[in-house]
């Protein structure tokens, strides 16, 4: 394995206006054809305290409130995806916060307009996909196999 890019774990979830829009698969498309690997996938409502947990670092933001109706209004496709780099390269596949700054050719760039419908989450540090993924999967539920590509994926 290359020494200055570790293989790690994200955490990735459709919101509920990429569940509800049919973009489950071009997003997981994304990130397959990337060379990542899906460890873990359900959809899930998991109600509004889970997800005021999931985003407690925006508690003190004015639109809180509104983040949590949103991602509490229909199901979410929560995943873990595997590979080399995999929370940063996530963020850079899933582009900026706000869509209308999101470059063509990322998740929000191609599918979204508003920052309050952008469609897909993603772990933006290592620590926090440990602790998203430890809140939204159950201790096992994420599987370890070896992906029958890995040798067309990496080198090494
Ligand atoms: P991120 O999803 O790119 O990590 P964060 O700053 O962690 O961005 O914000 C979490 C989510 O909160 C965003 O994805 C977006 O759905 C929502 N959000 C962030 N800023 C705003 C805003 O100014 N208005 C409405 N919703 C926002
Ligand atoms: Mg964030």
């Amino acid at each position: 394995m290359s020494s200055e890019h570790a293989t790690e774990q994200t955490f990735i979830a459709i919101k509920p206006d990429g569940v509800q829009r049919g973009l489950i698969g071009p997003i997981i498309t994304r990130f397959e054809q990337r060379g990542f690997k899906l460890v873990a996938i359900k959809l899930t409502t998991p109600g509004k305290e889970h997800l005021q947990a999931h985003y407690a670092d925006l508690s003190d933001k004015a639109f809180f409130a509104g983040l949590i109706e949103y991602m509490n209004s229909g199901p979410i496709c929560a995943m873990v995806w595997e590979g080399r780099d995999a929370v940063k390269t996530g963020r850079t596949i899933l582009g900026a916060t706000n869509p209308l700054a999101s470059a063509p050719g990322t998740i929000r760039g191609d599918y979204a307009i508003d920052v309050g419908r952008n469609v897909c989450h993603g772990s933006d540090t290592v620590e926090n996909a440990q602790k998203e993924i430890a809140l939204w999967f159950k201790e096992g539920e994420a599987v370890s196999y070896k992906a029958a590509q890995y040798g067309w994926v990496y080198e090494k």
